[in-house]
């Protein structure tokens, strides 16, 4: 059976699945989206995720097109057309078709363009989550946040992948984005967390995403009473931790043991890293909407 994805109301064969040259989220990146998972027919964080969804849109004064229960509908809609039981997806909601300036009031209310495409997860390969990843720093910094704040999560991302082409120039899987003043924010698609002493730390929240797969890691060290601060880190503090590793909807999460050639800790996964993450994965198992 072909994919089917959510377009505008209704579902269609992947590859008829057509929006216009006009679209404004193809223009100029003026539109929004969430990156989702679907572990064993349980939909994590979906609510979570559709409220960072109307949020960000909120930010650019894009209006959803539906109502969120019915944009949770749509998610799990499409996962069950498609028989997925574990999966990745993409809801993206567009500011829609407008004319070629840059005026979103030209986009018609009402006529955002939205989609859903689900699909089968592309996993890091098993080795990263056993040996740890060894990722640099990138040369290209993170957008001022007076200039575009990371908590939109918006189709605009060009500054993420001008530091993800730096990692790749230097074979690396991700790379860390430091703010223009120096300080740790984040990576192109993942949240960043150190481990010192026993303490776990991650960059305010305020200078990067607030990831979800991050609020959940937060919520599981306040469970677990490992004692969790937002800090302002720089590099030099990442080099000395004892660990080290990333978090996201895609990567889960995942220890790095090595930054621009600095071994981090003992070189391999840390203790506190491998606790957190078998407790996210007892939390993917049992939390979620069940579809
Ligand atoms: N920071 C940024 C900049 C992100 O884009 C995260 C952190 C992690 O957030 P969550 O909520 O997922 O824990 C993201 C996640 C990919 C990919 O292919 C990932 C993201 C966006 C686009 C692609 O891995 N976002």
């Amino acid at each position: 059976m072909s994919r089917k994805v959510y377009l505008n109301g209704r579902f269609v064969d992947k590859d008829k699945a057509k929006i216009s040259i006009f679209d404004h989220g193809l223009l100029y990146g003026d539109g929004v989206f969430e990156g989702i998972r679907a572990y064993d027919r349980l939909v994590f964080k979906l609510g979570e995720h559709i409220d960072r969804l109307k949020r960000s849109g909120d930010a650019i004064m894009l209006k959803m097109p539906m109502s969120k229960r019915a944009l949770k509908k749509a998610v799990i809609d499409t996962l069950k057309l498609n028989r997925l039981d574990n999966a990745y997806v993409r809801l993206v909601v567009t500011r829609g078709p407008g004319d070629l300036g840059l005026d979103p009031r030209k986009c018609k209310s009402g006529s955002g363009t939205i989609f859903i495409i689900a699909d089968r997860i592309a996993l890091y390969p098993k080795k990263f989550y056993e040996n740890g990843l060894k990722i640099v720093t990138a040369k290209t910094r993170k957008n001022y946040i007076g200039a575009i704040n990371p908590n939109i999560k918006s189709l605009n991302y060009l500054n993420n992948i001008l530091a993800k082409i730096d990692g790749i120039k230097k074979n690396s899987p991700e790379a860390i984005m430091l703010t223009y003043d120096g300080y740790v924010s984040e990576c192109t698609g993942d949240n960043i967390f150190i481990v010192k002493r026993g303490r776990l730390f991650t960059p305010p929240r305020t200078i990067s995403l607030k990831g979800i797969t991050q609020g959940a890691v937060i919520a599981i060290a306040s469970r677990e009473k490992i004692p969790f601060k937002e800090k302002n880190i720089r590099l030099g503090d990442i080099y000395k931790a004892d660990e080290c590793f990333l978090t996201g909807t895609a990567a889960k999460i995942i220890p790095v043991t090595k930054v621009d050639n600095h071994t981090i800790g003992a070189g391999k996964p840390g203790a506190i890293t491998r606790r957190l993450l078998l407790a996210y994965q007892e939390l993917t198992r049992r939390d979620g909407v069940r579809y």
